[in-house]
């Protein structure tokens, strides 16, 4: 396959100018156009073709588990060569109006629509000034999911569009130096020669206007970050993302509806974010070749006698509640759960004796990024605004010489708090194991809660030494009553399936022929930066190998 991207227009694009790999490079990719749908679009996406529910006893050449980035790219590239691919979505399709008249929730306000089947809202941030912010909702399949592992509470996004539903659309291509930690057995050449540009191009990356960041209000929190970074000698980089920029200029005008300036985020925007929906998942349904299917949850795969895998699925209600039962038989089968979702399946799935010769590596190499977050107190001289743009721009790289980057991260609660608000990814060198709990017929992780302490001191490596030059201290109401880390949870799961342990250099289960993992958990627990992008153009290399030599 060429260095194509979504559609002809940004493959010209592309080719023309001849993208240079690195991050330097993705960041004068920023300026070319990218097709995807209109990011204020949102009551259209989607609707190209209309989600159409599997039925059982189908049988369909492509099947792809779950809609987030990997599942994405590998449906669209699919179709582009002629496949034709189901994609099935334990989530919510996330394309029709609320009550309130929004597909989504607002980060302040969370309802029934913010949370996968819980209760009471878990929000990442439990605390403010002292007070717990969470809230009973009504159990729904909502979008964010708080999932309580062994020792970490694993975020994640539900519905058609996965982790790009909720995420805060920062789209970080690692530096070159630190690729082969993060993927020692794929070619970095290719990799920032083409499939870096690749994805970037595919997922709408863009970098905020530099002269409008200085000017204006929501990002203050920003230059504030920089101040304090620059102070203490930390270099503080401009971070891509995938929000559409015009349109948050118009935001601030006051001339369309406001998403990131009125605090969308956790719950999803109702505009200005390219998430999958407006990008990859788009141009796959366009091709007429990609149909989806929304709750609908995958708990088997086994070999069907007759040839390719017979795939056992729950149809869900908005309760949660299984309301059909269906079978149906793939010639390939494309885990694209996340991390964690493919992670459990094939555990279970080796464990329980339906998929029996995948090899032992499968569970291991789990790791969450390094997350951890925290906060600064700053001086009364020193405020961030109340108004805080909901997507991050900016981040202190420390990681050659601590093992920390930090992106500096809104906290937009409508008042002016004074903090400085941080979501460091740390070289944290702890890998969990995925393990299948035959009596509680369940998968757990291994993960243990004291595995964090690197983490937190290679984020002081950055804080420590700002607050001692700024006079400051951490905050200590944000995570529960004087805690100062929000050492608890992460964003970014990876591994559990890795790359050339658990499947072959492309992706391809060992001990069955026709299965792949095309997610995070192909990526060994770190990427340096956040995850997405790497995802992404992993994906991409693999399902051209794929493409070129199994189809
Ligand atoms: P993912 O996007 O999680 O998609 C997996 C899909 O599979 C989901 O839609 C699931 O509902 C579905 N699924 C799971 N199990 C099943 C099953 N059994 N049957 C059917 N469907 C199933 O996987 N990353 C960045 O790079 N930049 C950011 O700014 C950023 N911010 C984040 C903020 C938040 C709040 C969160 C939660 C994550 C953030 N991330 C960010 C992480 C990023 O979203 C994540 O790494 C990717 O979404 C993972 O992509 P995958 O394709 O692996």
């Amino acid at each position: 396959m060429s260095d194509k991207g979504l559609n002809s227009k940004v493959s010209n694009g592309v080719s023309r100018r001849g993208f240079i790999a690195g991050t330097g490079s993705i960041l004068g990719a920023m300026a070319l156009a990218v097709n995807a749908t209109p990011a204020n679009a949102r009551a259209a996406v989607g609707t190209a073709v209309a989600n159409t529910p599997i039925e059982s006893g189908a049988h369909v050449p492509a099947l792809v588990i779950g809609t987030g980035y990997g599942g994405s790219v590998a449906a669209l590239r699919l179709a582009q060569a002629g496949v034709d691919v189901h994609m099935l979505e334990m989530g919510m399709a996330w394309d029709t109006p609320g009550t309130d008249g929004k597909i989504f929730a607002n980060t302040t306000k969370p309802d029934y629509r913010s949370y996968w089947l819980r209760t009471r809202t878990k929000a990442p941030l439990s605390n403010f000034l002292g007070f717990p912010i969470d809230k009973d909702v009504p159990k729904y399949t909502g979008i964010l999911d708080a999932e309580e592992m062994g020792g970490i509470i694993v975020y994640q996004g539900r519905g058609v569009g996965g982790g790009s539903l909720v995420n805060g659309g920062m789209a970080v291509t690692p530096k070159r130096q630190n690729f082969a930690s993060i993927l020692p057995s794929v070619n970095a050449d290719e990799m920032y020669d083409t499939y870096y540009p690749r994805a970037n191009a595919g997922l709408g990356v863009g970098l905020i206007d530099p002269n409008w960041f200085e000017t204006v209000d929501c990002y203050q929190f920003s230059r504030v970050g920089r101040k304090h970074a620059q102070r203490s000698g930390f270099p503080f980089v401009f971070v891509p993302d995938v929000y559409d920029w015009d349109y948050m200029k118009k935001e601030v005008a006051g001339t369309v509806p406001k998403s990131a300036v009125a605090g969308e985020i956790l719950y999803g925007n109702n505009a200005g974010k390219k998430s999958l929906q407006q990008t990859y998942i788009a141009a796959a349904r366009a091709t007429g070749k990609v149909s989806i299917s929304p709750l609908h949850r995958v708990t088997t795969v086994s070999p069907s006698a007759g040839g390719g895998y017979t795939v056992v699925i729950e149809q869900l209600n908005t309760t949660g509640a299984t309301i059909a039962t269906k079978s149906v038989v793939a010639d390939k089968v494309f885990f694209a759960a996340g991390s964690v979702g493919t992670s459990k399946l094939l555990v279970k799935l080796k464990a329980t004796g339906a998929l029996p010769n995948l090899n032992n590596e499968i569970g291991k190499g789990w790791g969450d990024n390094g997350n951890v977050m925290c906060g600064r107190a700053n001086h009364m001289w020193d405020a961030t605004g109340k108004v805080q743009a909901s997507i991050p721009c900016g981040g202190i790289d420390n990681w050659d010489a601590g093992g920390a980057f930090a992106e500096v991260a809104p906290l937009p609660t409508g008042i002016e708090t004074y903090a400085s608000f941080y979501l460091s990814i740390t070289k944290n060198p702890h890998r969990a194991e995925f393990t299948w709990d035959a009596a509680a017929q369940k998968v757990g992780l291994n993960w243990q809660t004291s595995w964090k302490q690197p983490s937190i001191d290679m984020a002081k490596s950055i804080f420590d030494k700002i607050n001692s030059k700024e006079g400051t201290i951490y905050r200590t109401d944000l995570f529960g009553l004087n805690k100062i880390w929000g050492d608890h949870l992460t964003y970014h799961p990876l591994g559990g399936a890795v790359l050339n342990k658990a499947t072959d250099n492309y992706g391809r289960l060992h001990g069955h022929p026709g299965l792949y993992v095309i997610d995070g958990a192909l990526i060994p627990g770190n990427t340096s930066v956040n995850p997405f992008v790497t995802i992404t153009a992993l994906a991409e290399r693999n399902i051209e190998k794929i493409i070129a030599t199994d189809l």
